[in-house]
């Protein structure tokens, strides 16, 4: 008796995980305007905002790839996040007055 129920109740308590997982999640990736190893830090600094699991930026592609939750936040508000850090992204441009405050070495070229 007590063998049957654990052989039931893991397979039960990996699908309802699995299920909770798939539910919220969603990953995108996007250009954001940087140069070295400390832009990449504040990016993903900025980025880590309630709603997103992870946030990586690849220094030699400029892509930032996002997994978050699009039942609490969307692409466009984290976008605006990282603009509001100093980093122009595809869609938001980062104020002119916090990019020129960014050290020399973070000062991207920008179109
Ligand atoms: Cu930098």
């Amino acid at each position: 008796m007590k063998k049957t129920f654990s052989f039931m109740a893991l397979p039960m308590l990996l699908l309802t995980a699995g299920g909770a997982f798939a539910q919220a999640k969603q990953t995108d990736s996007f250009k954001v305007y940087g140069n070295c190893e400390m832009c990449k830090e504040r990016i993903e600094e900025a980025a880590a905002v309630p709603g997103v699991r992870t946030a990586v930026w690849d220094v030699k592609t400029k892509q930032l790839k996002v997994s978050y939750d699009p039942a609490k936040i969307k692409n466009g508000a984290i976008q605006q996040k990282i603009a509001a850090a100093g980093h122009d992204t595809e869609k938001q441009k980062a104020p002119d007055a916090v990019y020129n405050k960014l050290p020399e070495c973070c000062q991207y070229e920008r179109k």
